[in-house]
């Protein structure tokens, strides 16, 4: 399957949710006008955009409409998916990681969201272009968790750096930077463990590595990825906003829309946060993850039909 029906097929269930309906919009109207608007916007907000980011998508568009003269149905459609691109657009290189080296990545996020598959996902990625890569099991707060990543590295074919459960995460971060440092490894990724509902805690314990990292390793590029559930829908921006007051965050990625019809949120994240998002998973393989390019998403997403194509 190609990237781009892949995209599509990864949001098949948001599709369905929204995109069926605009179909059907498109179908029965056979004119922009006001009626025709209204059910657009109206579409927007049952879908998980969010109340704020429907009405500014479909402001726009009526600006648009008047301005440009649309006056074809279809024409709608690639407005709503420039405007779309354009909300979600932080910038061209801002949904890349950096490609500065050495670069140490802290993956961040609450349990269960997909913390430790992206970081599979990820770094079988940049294995795949070449790069050397380090993993880092910095959730020492269940065994399972070291485990887990362990399996996925042997899977990959990565290194990966753990200690026993209960250990510090700092000092397993330490390792994995001695040992990335006398190897001349490109990429440290490091798994870290979730415990929002123990905020002071992690908060103490994400400084602390941060202070290892930058004591340790003051020469490498850095980023702190935050992983949310796409599933979670309105309650990932929460998310967002909770781990932003603890950590400075470089980017996001958003997990499980493969299995979810909320993939609206994805719109409403990138309007409401300044923080770009740079993947989004679509399945539980370890190809199942995508950098994010905002035009092809916004493609992607309101593409017409419903079916995969290829
Ligand atoms: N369908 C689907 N499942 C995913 C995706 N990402 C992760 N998962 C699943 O979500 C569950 C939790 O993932 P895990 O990486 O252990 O989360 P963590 O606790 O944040 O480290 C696992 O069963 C994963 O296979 C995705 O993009 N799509
Ligand atoms: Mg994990």
């Amino acid at each position: 399957m190609g990237f781009f029906s892949k995209l599509k097929s990864g949001l098949q269930k948001t599709k369905e949710a929204v995109v069926i309906k605009f179909e059907e919009a498109f179908d029965t109207y056979t004119k922009v006008d006001d009626a025709f608007l209204e059910e657009l916007e109206d579409i927007l907000i049952m879908g998980d955009v969010g109340m704020d980011t429907a009405m500014k998508i479909s402001d726009r568009l009526r600006e648009s409409v008047k301005i440009n003269h649309i006056d074809d149905v279809n024409a709608v459609r690639e407005e709503v998916k420039k405007i779309t691109a354009d909300i979600l657009n932080k910038g061209e290189a801002a949904h890349r990681l950096s490609e500065n080296y050495p670069l140490v990545i802290l993956v961040v996020g609450v349990n269960g969201v997909g913390k430790t598959t992206s970081i599979a996902k990820i770094a079988n990625g940049l294995k795949n272009e070449g790069k050397s890569v380090q993993l880092v099991a910095a959730d020492t707060f269940r065994a399972a968790a070291a485990e887990q990543l362990i399996i996925w590295g042997e899977r990959i074919g990565i290194n990966v750096i753990h200690h026993k459960e209960g250990s510090d995460p700092a000092a397993v971060i330490f390792d994995g930077i001695q040992s990335a440092k006398a190897k001349g490894t490109d990429v440290i990724i490091c798994d870290t463990a979730g415990r929002l509902h123990n905020k002071k805690n992690l908060m103490a314990e994400l400084n602390k590595m941060n202070k290892i990292i930058d004591r340790e390793f003051p020469e490498a590029a850095r980023e702190t990825l935050l992983v949310i559930d796409g599933a979670t829908g309105q309650n990932a921006k929460s998310q967002v906003k909770e781990f932003s007051e603890i950590t400075d965050l470089t980017g996001i990625v958003l997990t499980k829309l493969d299995g979810t019809a909320k993939g609206g949120i994805v719109i409403t994240i990138s309007d409401e946060f300044d923080i770009p998002v740079k993947y989004i998973g679509v399945g539980e393989g370890v190809d199942d993850m995508q950098a994010f390019v905002p035009a092809d998403f916004a493609d992607a997403l309101f593409d017409k039909g419903g079916e995969t194509g290829e």
